[in-house]
């Protein structure tokens, strides 16, 4: 799902943030030696293209950038690096992974960026494709406006068509033997309308063969009236009420150093790609009985998302999405908006990627970072039973939030990673923007006799059912890396033998997970506490040192196990899955998720059934909604909150607050 707005206006952004960007390399020239987990800067984007057009493959008209990303270094030299001084860090070679597809062939390269070279250069032959580059989707999207048939279609139900906007759409997979890159296009009227969302031109399905890039398959199979333009509007004509409180906060502080964030007890690093969006890592927290800072998690992330729309007709089944792979998070980023977005003491960072031709280009304020003053009680108590005086005290909470916000299409996704003085790490998804809405041609809902797929949310308009599910990429590294993972039951017990009149309570009952298999969980039908212990390491009273994941609300994939959307999209089946680590394991749907068939991907590693006790591991971990509509999603919905918690469980040998 795309960014259609920006499409219109392509030219002008592009102009801009290359001016912004020629300014910024001039200021940004002399740099410290990054941290390895930097992403790439402007300039090693830039040395990267250079070295690919330098090679064979520049020679090769119109080859095109699909990822460029830093290449994932070992983790051991990365912790190595960050342990030791500044003369002896190890050597760790700043390298890309890049995909370009040259004369209709994946080629995934390394780059060496500070030797200058390609290092490997391997043609992908499975299935799935790399995402598609904007210049795509844009000129797919313009396909449709000088066909001839779709012309007769438009001037059919008397729109004019200097009024239409169209979408491209991943389209999935079903079976069929895939051998091009293909995208469908959806087209909307926009008429005295900015939400094009809200007015579907319905019945017509355009495939497009994008390697080709024309229109290979075009069926207008019915018409239905237009939904009016009124009432569709989201923007509102006066900002007042609308932006954060204009009173200052101040922050009791934290430090930024390109992207290593210290605030009060933590210290962590702010990446950000254009498919994940915002990455966090090497997050540790400073332990002041220890006075040392003790590691949590080496890295956190989104790692896919699954939309499937649950109509099941022709123009809408393959509505199936996985923005994360098909699109990218970091490619749908949005520019924060100072005080709406991000309040007042918000500071930004910008984030870079590589463009169609594997040119830079900048998100201007892609992360914000600030302190939340949220007006919640971190502790409190008030004692009575003290015989000279009462006594009272507590501490206001005070967090500090990363935050980005991806638009994909016609959904907004606000990402944040809220850090709190207690040790907890708060992951929160917000879901805003505009429903995916079909044209029907009922304006009541005792009209309807037929099947529909959704909600009438205004009249001619269904929002069609659908789900969100976020899977998180959590590489947890509780005081070090050999962890394990404890599904703790709360069970009920008898009470027999106690001489007391009760009949029955309850107890834990733990036992590390040894394989895989054990560590796949649904939650929420029996009581249970999700740990990730460090099995070496006992606080002062024998407890291993641990942290608690807390989901919220549950939330598995309700298609059948056969359908296509499914198999590709398995791993949501199950919320939490847990494997040993693996450095190329790290998106759930498979690195090549359009088109993909479910031959990769976090289910299929799993089936290995690994050894994961007193291991390096990764916890996966999936949370959504089945997004039903109602009529308060219209023509804007109010965000929904959706989230989990990382709390410490035995990792500290009291409150660390006090
Ligand atoms: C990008 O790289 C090319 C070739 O190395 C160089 O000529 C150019 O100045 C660079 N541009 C920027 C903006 O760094
Ligand atoms: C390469 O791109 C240019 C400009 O978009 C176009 O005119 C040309 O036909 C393309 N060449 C090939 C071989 O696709
Ligand atoms: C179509 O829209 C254009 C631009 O807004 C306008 O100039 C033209 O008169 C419209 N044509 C019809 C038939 O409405
Ligand atoms: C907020 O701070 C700015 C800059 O320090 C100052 O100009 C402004 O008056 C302050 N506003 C309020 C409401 O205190
Ligand atoms: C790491 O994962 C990849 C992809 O699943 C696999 O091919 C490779 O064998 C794994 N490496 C190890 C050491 O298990
Ligand atoms: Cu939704």
């Amino acid at each position: 799902m795309i960014k259609s707005s920006m499409f219109d206006k392509a030219t002008p952004i592009m102009i801009a943030q290359f001016i912004i960007l020629t300014i910024f390399l001039q200021i940004n020239f002399i740099n410290s030696l990054p941290h390895p987990l930097d992403p790439l800067s402007p300039t090693e984007i830039n040395k990267t293209r250079h070295i690919i057009q330098q090679s064979y493959l520049g020679a090769i008209p119109n080859i095109t950038y699909h990822f460029v990303d830093v290449e994932e270094p070992n983790k051991n030299n990365v912790l190595k690096w960050l342990s030791s001084t500044t003369k002896q860090k190890p050597i760790i070679p700043r390298q890309a992974k890049v995909v370009v597809r040259a004369k209709d062939e994946t080629h995934e390269l390394v780059v060496d960026i500070t030797k200058g070279s390609i290092v490997s250069d391997k043609i992908y032959k499975g299935h799935g494709y790399p995402p598609f580059t904007f210049n795509e989707l844009f000129q797919a999207s313009k396909l449709p406006l000088k066909y001839s048939k779709f012309k007769e279609s438009i001037t059919k139900r008397a729109l004019n068509l200097s009024q239409v906007s169209c979408v491209p759409f991943t389209i999935g997979w079903y079976g069929e033997k895939i051998t091009r890159r293909a995208l469908k296009v959806s087209c909307f009227y926009r008429g005295k309308s900015v939400n094009i969302w809200a007015r579907p031109i319905e019945g017509i399905t355009l495939l497009i063969d994008v390697d080709l890039m024309k229109i290979t398959m075009y069926n207008d199979r019915y018409r239905v009236p237009m939904p009016k333009a009124e009432g569709t509007n989201f923007q509102s004509s006066s900002k007042n009420g609308k932006i954060f409180a204009t009173c200052n906060i101040s922050n009791i502080g934290f430090t930024i150093k390109d992207h290593e964030v210290k605030w009060a007890n933590w210290a962590f690093h702010v990446g950000f790609n254009a498919r994940a969006g915002m990455i966090i890592s090497t997050a540790s927290i400073f332990d002041d009985k220890k006075q040392k800072f003790r590691r949590v998690m080496y890295r956190g992330h989104v790692s896919e998302t699954f939309v499937p729309y649950m109509d099941p007709t022709n123009e809408w089944y393959f509505r199936t999405f996985m923005d994360v792979g098909e699109f990218g998070f970091g490619r749908s980023a949005d520019s924060l908006q100072p005080k709406v977005d991000c309040p007042s003491n918000a500071v930004y960072m910008d984030g870079f990627m590589a463009g169609p031709n594997g040119e830079v280009q900048q998100v201007p304020r892609a992360i914000c970072i600030f302190e939340r003053h949220s007006g919640n009680v971190a502790w409190r108590h008030m004692e009575i039973n003290n015989p000279t005086k009462l006594i009272r005290d507590g501490e206001a909470d005070i967090t500090l939030v990363v935050r980005m916000i991806a638009t994909v299409g016609n959904y907004d996704y606000v990402l944040d990673w809220e850090f709190l003085k207690s040790g907890c790490i708060k992951v929160g998804v917000a879901l805003t923007g505009v429903l995916e809405m079909k044209a029907v041609p009922y304006t009541h809902k005792n009209q309807i006799q037929e099947r529909v797929f959704g909600t009438l949310v205004t009249e001619n308009t269904i929002a069609n059912f659908h789900d969100h599910l976020v899977t998180y990429y959590l590489d947890l590294d509780i005081d070090d890396n050999a962890n394990s993972f404890i599904n703790a039951k709360v069970q009920k017990v008898k009470a027999n033998g106690f001489g007391t009149p009760r009949k029955s309570y309850w107890t834990v009952v733990k036992e590390a997970a040894k394989s895989e298999a054990e560590a796949r969980i649904r939650l929420g039908l029996e009581p249970a506490e999700l740990l990730i212990v460090n099995p070496n390491k006992m606080t002062r009273l024998g407890n291993q040192v641990g942290y608690r994941l807390i989901s919220g609300q549950p939330i598995i994939s309700l298609l059948s196990d056969d359908d296509y959307p499914q198999r590709r999209a398995s791993y949501t089946k199950y919320q939490v899955w847990v494997t040993p680590y693996n450095k190329s394991e790290r998106w759930a749907g498979g690195f090549y998720a359009d088109r993909s068939r479910g031959e990769d991907g976090l289910a299929i590693w799993s089936q290995r059934n690994r050894e994961i006790e007193n291991r390096d591991i990764v916890v996966w971990h999936t949370i959504g909604i089945h997004h039903v509509p109602y009529q308060e999603d219209f023509p804007v919905m109010p965000t929904v909150q959706g989230g989990f918690e990382l709390r410490p469980a035995n990792f500290f040998e009291s409150n660390p607050l006090l």
